[in-house]
């Protein structure tokens, strides 16, 4: 009998041993075979943009549950990839509350912010505490131009947009007299005050410049003192929870004037928004090739789709923010933002959108600009400024 408990109880300690042991194998950070580390995703997923922000989290998610499919190791250690997604909702200063959040977690890195009002005072904390932030989506060009050798961004800026949207209203859409409204946001100004640089260099005469918030649904006010303007155009630098339901005022005063807006508008959300008729003729601008020309796009597009459904707008680029991010950590050998941001600064990486390197500020090389218009109800490419595409 006493021979026969001992044998029962070497079998427990065996069977809890064995536990113990493939639990190593599987096991997080401080075991030997496996280390997890958190990516921050940084986006708004409450209020007008959430469905931006989801967009964003997908690409984000997709991104990082492929890296962990493929069983990474760096510096010894197969890695465990692990988001750490919070809400800013798009709003500046909730941005740094979340940012000092991400700092205090200790990420390796960060995905984000989505709106350049908030990547930008983020940019500041991410830089002091040295972690390496690549905004999927933030087009201000002041982003990259405050010296943090820390940001970075995978689509290109509203220097360039804004030059193409200028040069496309005047040149290609033959318009001369053009209204401006914006949203009085980093991103929504900025791109207004670049494309009114371009539209006036390229002779056209900008006969009203109005304001109003991203927050804001009735545009009625501003809309009258345009009609009387009898503006040819009608610019608006802002995003879709605008511009959509301010293109159907536009549409019910009887405004008979073009409508153009860039990447913030460009989304089926808009077109949902304006309505289908008021929606058809718009057009808009995206920084980056048009989907079947990206690399990877088609193929991003069926795989994202099946799990998330329609791609709103940005998911192909948070993809390729973890992507490169990933690569660059896969370089130096090691997940620390301090060892990896030579690696990453330096790097040539073939991306879904792009093949992606950096400039000295930290800006996508290469970028390209792309047109659309709906045409029965959908965002069709008009042409492609700039780039390399991707023949298939
Ligand atoms: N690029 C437009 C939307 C994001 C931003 O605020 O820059």
């Amino acid at each position: 009998m006493k021979q026969f408990t001992i044998s029962i109880l070497a079998a427990i300690a065996l069977a809890t041993t064995l536990t113990a042991c493939e639990k190593n194998e599987t096991g997080r950070a401080g075991q030997n075979q496996e280390k997890s580390i958190q990516i921050g995703a940084v986006q708004p997923l409450t209020g007008p943009q959430s469905h931006l922000g989801k967009d964003n989290e997908n690409g984000t998610r997709l991104a990082l549950d492929d890296a962990n499919a493929k069983g990474i190791v760096i510096g010894g250690k197969k890695i465990r990839f692990e988001m750490l997604s919070e809400d800013d909702q798009a709003d500046p200063r909730a941005a740094t509350i979340v940012a000092q959040k991400m700092v205090d977690a200790q990420v390796s890195g960060i995905i984000g912010h989505l709106n350049s009002g908030t990547t930008i005072p983020a940019s500041k904390i991410y830089f002091d505490a040295g972690i390496v932030q690549i905004s999927p989506s933030a087009t201000n060009p002041k982003y990259t131009e405050q010296g943090f050798k820390t940001a970075f961004r995978v689509m290109p800026n509203d220097i360039q947009q804004g030059k193409v949207l200028g040069e496309f209203a005047v040149k290609k859409l033959a318009v001369r007299k053009i209204a401006i409204i914006d949203d009085r946001t980093a991103y929504g100004q900025g791109l207004a005050d670049q494309f009114e640089k371009a539209a006036k260099a390229a002779g056209g005469e900008i006969v009203s410049r109005e304001f109003t918030t991203d927050k804001s649904t009735d545009f009625m006010a501003i809309l009258t003192t345009i009609k009387g303007k009898k503006a040819d155009l009608v610019f608006f630098g802002g995003m879709d929870a605008q511009g959509g339901p301010m293109l159907k005022q536009i549409k019910s005063l009887g405004i008979q004037s073009i409508f153009l807006t860039g990447d913030g508008g460009s989304t089926p959300e808009f077109i949902k928004l304006a309505g289908l008729s008021a929606a058809e003729g718009a057009y808009s601008s995206l920084p980056g090739l048009p989907l079947e020309k990206m690399p990877g796009g088609l193929d991003f597009a069926k795989r994202f789709n099946a799990k998330y459904g329609e791609i709103q707008l940005y998911a192909p680029y948070c993809y390729d923010a973890v992507s490169v991010l990933i690569a660059a950590m896969q370089k130096a050998d090691s997940t620390d933002p301090a060892r990896y941001l030579p690696a990453l600064a330096t790097i040539t990486h073939e991306g879904v959108t792009a093949k992606i390197s950096f400039d000295e500020k930290g800006d996508i090389r290469n970028g390209a600009i792309t047109l659309y218009q709906v045409k029965n109800g959908k965002w069709a490419v008009i042409e492609t400024i700039g780039g390399t595409v991707t023949e298939r």
